[in-house]
């Protein structure tokens, strides 16, 4: 592989550690038993074995203990997030710290791999070529779901193959719910193999009062807050464009939420606010039409919108008009036939009329390329593909349309020209900032602890991650502790409570508090690229979304 000069020199990249693993030994100290966020009588009926178990920390010693073998086998799931291959390389070097003739495993393509029997040994050579680097491609990642009861058989089968005594899930919210009704499982059939979960994803919503952040998010929101710095800039210099962006982060706004806070913005959508406030899609583009007028009045006919990627699915006449087109068009359906069997050209107007009347009035409205988009790009069970719609068009093109209105009625006067941009998988692969790699490698050298200390069904955990990484704590959260009750596909099931942008929180009112200035006057902010060497205040920095919740 022909690397970069960027990658040759960040190999030499030495992690900071907390404190408490920077010494010979770990010491862990048992904290209160916990209880699930809600639903404590059901999720404890579900998980008899995990449940209620102590919130774990650590505390460093100078004894130094060789504890006996344990090999490891590791799953990357889901999405790529930045800093995935440092938890890899923090459990490797934790595990050879142990015990030096200790192995990791890494199951290849995601959890499939562990059902599959796919896996390779990660030696030293192969670790030392990926650390510090962004990327899942070590071994690979892949979304196979780990539900079933044979899946986790064959899971034991290999583990009892390779002598394998932990199997560590790196993921988000349903990779960890996954990974917590394995570990309950392996405890229930005494098979001996425990299982770790780590946080992942760049969408930044597994959190909680003791995960901080997941990893990923504060790269991925670094690099997108640089490319929204260059285009405001851009902007701001020929000043003829209004730029809208859609930024990946699924469901939850935080992305959208952190770019805003380190660009300043003149427009950034928050999805939560806009379904609490029942808004319409019709209020989304007049607010954002007001804004351009506004801005057009003092001669400003440029600016940047930040549109989050699950802004759809929060606007509740859309998300009724999208469930009613799943249940019209899903495979296997007559009326699904029926649509089928309409000539092309008349199947919008067919969509149109075999809809409630709310839902044909906002079908009717849509511009026809997204109308399409709604009706004939769709998943294998025939539901429409939210992340894949492209809203940023939608939004121009509506916002189009209102500022001629606008202008007809003779309150706006200016002109409107538009680009419009996705920024997502240009984050998630990132070579991981200074505070992804330590703190994804503390996190990795944590789940080696955990594991030698013969836990099963925690996730690990490091905290106080706005002070310097030194400060840091380390340990462990019973994952149960995260789960609630949620239906899904029609069936009630445990799992762990996704993190939404809470109206509420110190991030969103800090937002909050400047959107109105930062709409009329270009107040952008130019983050810059992220830097890898220089002084702490900048290489070292956190999110501001962090900064503002540990205010
Ligand atoms: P995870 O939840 O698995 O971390 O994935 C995050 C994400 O990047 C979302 O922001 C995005 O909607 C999705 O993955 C895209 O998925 P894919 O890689 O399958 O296109």
């Amino acid at each position: 592989m022909t690397k970069s000069p960027l990658q040759i020199a960040r190999a030499q990249y030495a992690p900071k550690l907390p404190k408490s693993l920077r010494n010979n030994s770990v010491v862990i100290v048992d904290g209160e038993k916990t209880q699930s966020v809600a639903d404590q009588a059901d999720i404890e009926k579900l998980f008899p074995h995990t449940y209620g178990m102590p919130l774990l920390s650590f505390e460093g010693s100078d004894a130094s203990v060789e504890l006996p073998v344990a090999n490891v086998g590791v799953i990357l799931s889901g999405g790529q997030a930045p800093g995935g291959h440092n938890v890899i390389s923090g459990i490797f070097d934790g595990l050879k710290k142990l015990n030096p003739n200790n192995k990791l495993y890494g199951f290849l393509g995601g959890p499939g791999g562990l059902v599959d029997h796919k896996y390779m040994e990660l030696t030293a050579d192969v670790i030392d070529e990926y650390r510090n680097t962004g990327g899942f491609d070590i071994i690979g990642s892949g979304r196979t779901k780990l539900e079933e009861t044979w899946q986790f058989d064959k899971g034991v089968e290999i583990c009892k193959e390779l002598d394998i005594n932990a199997v560590v899930i790196i993921g988000g919210d349903d990779s960890n719910t996954n990974a917590c009704v394995l570990a309950e499982y392996y405890l229930e059939q005494n098979t001996g193999v425990q299982v770790i979960g780590c946080p992942k994803t760049i969408d930044g919503d597994l959190k909680n009062d003791m995960i901080e952040t997941s990893f990923g998010f504060d790269t991925a929101c670094k690099v997108y807050s640089e490319l929204i710095g260059n285009i405001m800039r851009d902007a701001n210099s020929a000043k003829k464009y209004w730029h809208f962006i859609k930024l990946m982060g699924r469901s939850a706004s935080h992305i959208g939420l952190e770019c805003a806070l380190q660009t300043q913005p003149n427009i950034c959508l928050i999805s939560e606010e806009v379904a609490e406030k029942k808004q319409t899609l019709g209020a989304v583009v007049t607010e954002m039409a007001n804004v351009i007028a506004k801005r057009a009045a003092n001669g400003e006919n440029f600016g940047v919108a930040l549109i989050p990627e699950g802004l759809i699915e929060f606007i509740p006449e859309m998300k009724t008009l999208i469930s009613e087109l799943n249940d019209l068009l899903a495979e296997g359906h007559d009326s699904a036939n029926e649509f089928k069997a309409t000539p092309k050209a008349d199947r919008l107007e067919w969509v149109a009329n075999h809809l409630s009347d709310a839902s044909s009035v906002v079908f009717r409205s849509l511009p026809a390329g997204i109308a399409t988009q709604l009706t004939l790009d769709r998943d294998p069970h025939g539901n429409v593909q939210v992340s894949k719609i492209e809203t940023e068009k939608l939004l121009i093109e509506m916002v189009e349309v209102k500022l001629a209105e606008m202008k007809e009625a003779g309150s706006y006067a200016g002109s409107f020209s538009s680009q419009n941009h996705f920024f997502g998988y240009e984050g998630r692969c990132a070579a991981p900032s200074n505070f992804d790699a330590d703190y994804c490698y503390s996190i990795g050298f944590t789940a080696s602890v955990l594991i030698a200390q013969g836990k099963t069904g925690y996730m690990s955990s490091v905290r106080n991650t706005t002070a310097p990484a030194e400060e840091w704590i380390a340990g462990g959260v019973p994952v149960t502790m995260m789960m609630n009750m949620e239906r899904r596909h029609g069936h009630m099931k445990p799992v762990i409570q996704k993190a939404l942008v809470e109206l509420d929180g110190k991030p969103f009112l800090a937002f909050a508090a400047k959107r109105d200035e930062w709409a009329e006057m270009t107040s952008f902010v130019y983050p810059g690229p992220i830097q890898y060497w220089g002084p702490s205040e900048v290489c070292d920095l956190t999110t501001k979304t962090l900064i503002e919740e540990r205010k």
